[in-house]
């Protein structure tokens, strides 16, 4: 293959493999207000609502007051007619609008007429950004403590034609505010191991989820003794074990940091990478899923990942989400681990984020293959379309999928 070649080659794979987006906030048009689309939304993402309360004059409080289309007309002057859209977030709705063929009018009410044209099925608006964006599923984050989602648990929207799969998150359990929980009209106390135990299996009948999912900032230390010690090492992990599922693991999230910003307002830190090797080394049967916030634990992480087969990296998490770290990452951990990771994960909380998110993503990952295997034809290596395919099906979903399975 030659080098004109080897460039188209690679384009036209990264771009039509379909993928499997592993980690996101989005939830399928039956759980109603939960399913989440149009421009309003899209302007009141948190990342933008960060960057709002940063340049305008209006405080916090007084911005929640409004309501959501207010709030969107807040962004939308603030962020995009006062200054130019300038950070990944801004420019990923640009990239939204010309990927739906919506001019980019500087009137929002225009660009509203726009989606409300297209929007009326949800359905068919659902296959049409996936189509757009080439992903095949969507694995949802499914909270257990939040009442308004655990309600349409019981629907049958896990039907195995769904583009969305279930993912259990389980932060609540390590809130101490959450000692009982009710679910489908069970109550379940959650004060000691074995009933915590009970309730994870209700969960787990019910969802069936791909894998079990938590956050922790730099406070979790591992060894300690601690409550979520306890939780972890006497309920999450032998059950993990046991259904053999994955544990997701996302580390680095200060919560709340600002809470007047709400779902605006998580920090970073660095995490101690020490707890999460005693973990991987202690719970050898057990597999994680590790991503981490803090730019400097990438390195770490992916090193230890080349010593701990049972930890599978993913993602270019939240605040990293950006060309530059992706692409320093993405390029380290080919460099180490070759492509045994999961390099991305949206996060889309308004469905059309698939676009941006993973359009960016694709760009990054066109130019890194592309020295990648230049290398290997400078090398003399017998490099095939079929091999480049294989590749990146490994990347986009394969790992994924084989790290589920694997005993
Ligand atoms: O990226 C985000 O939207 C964050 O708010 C978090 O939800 C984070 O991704 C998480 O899953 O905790
Ligand atoms: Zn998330």
């Amino acid at each position: 293959m030659n080098q004109l070649k080897l460039k188209d080659c690679i384009n036209k794979i990264v771009n039509n493999t379909i993928i499997h987006d592993i980690h996101t906030h989005l939830f399928p048009p039956s759980f109603e207000d939960l399913f989440l689309c149009g421009i309003d939304e899209i302007l009141t993402y948190h990342y933008l609502i960060a960057e709002v309360l940063r340049v305008s004059n209006v405080k916090p409080k007084e911005f929640w007051k409004l309501e959501k289309h207010k709030q969107a007309d807040h962004v939308w002057q603030e962020l995009f007619i006062k200054r130019s859209p300038l950070s990944e977030a801004s420019t990923g709705v640009l990239i939204i609008l010309n990927k739906l063929n919506i001019p980019l009018y500087k009137d929002l009410n225009k660009i509203r007429e726009k989606f409300s044209l297209i929007t009326g099925n949800k359905e068919e608006y659902v296959k049409r950004i996936l189509d757009i964006a080439n992903i095949q599923n969507i694995v949802m984050t499914n909270d257990p403590f939040n009442d308004a989602e655990n309600k349409y648990w019981n629907n049958l929207f896990f039907d195995k034609n769904s583009y969305f799969q279930t993912s259990l998150r389980l932060d609540g359990l390590f809130n101490h505010k959450n000692t009982a929980i009710k679910l489908n009209n069970k109550l379940f106390s959650l004060d000691n191991s074995e009933k915590i135990t009970d309730f994870l299996l209700d969960c787990i009948e019910l969802i069936n989820p791909l894998y079990l999912a938590v956050s922790f900032s730099n406070e979790f230390k591992y060894p300690a003794d601690d409550k979520i010690n306890q939780i972890l090492t006497e309920t999450i992990l032998p059950l993990a074990k046991e259904k053999n599922l994955p544990l997701s693991i996302m580390l680095g999230a200060k919560r709340s940091i600002n809470s007047e910003l709400r779902l605006a307002g998580d920090g970073v830190c660095t995490f101690g990478i020490n707890n999460l090797e005693k973990l991987c080394s202690d719970y050898k049967d057990n597999k994680f899923l590790i991503t981490m916030l803090s730019r400097e634990n990438q390195y770490e992480l992916t090193v230890l990942a080349r010593k701990f087969s049972n930890i599978m990296p993913f993602g270019v998490w939240w605040f990293l989400n950006n060309p530059l770290f992706i692409s320093e990452i993405t390029r380290m951990r080919t460099s180490l681990l070759g492509f045994s990771y999961i390099p991305q994960h949206s996060d889309s909380r308004v469905l059309e984020h698939l676009i941006y998110k993973w359009g960016n993503f694709k760009i990054i990952l066109n130019s890194i293959l592309l020295e990648h295997y230049t290398k290997l034809l400078e090398l003399g290596w017998d490099l095939t379309e079929s091999d480049i395919k294989r590749d990146v099906v490994n990347l986009y979903s394969a790992n994924f999928l084989e790290f589920l399975d694997r005993k």
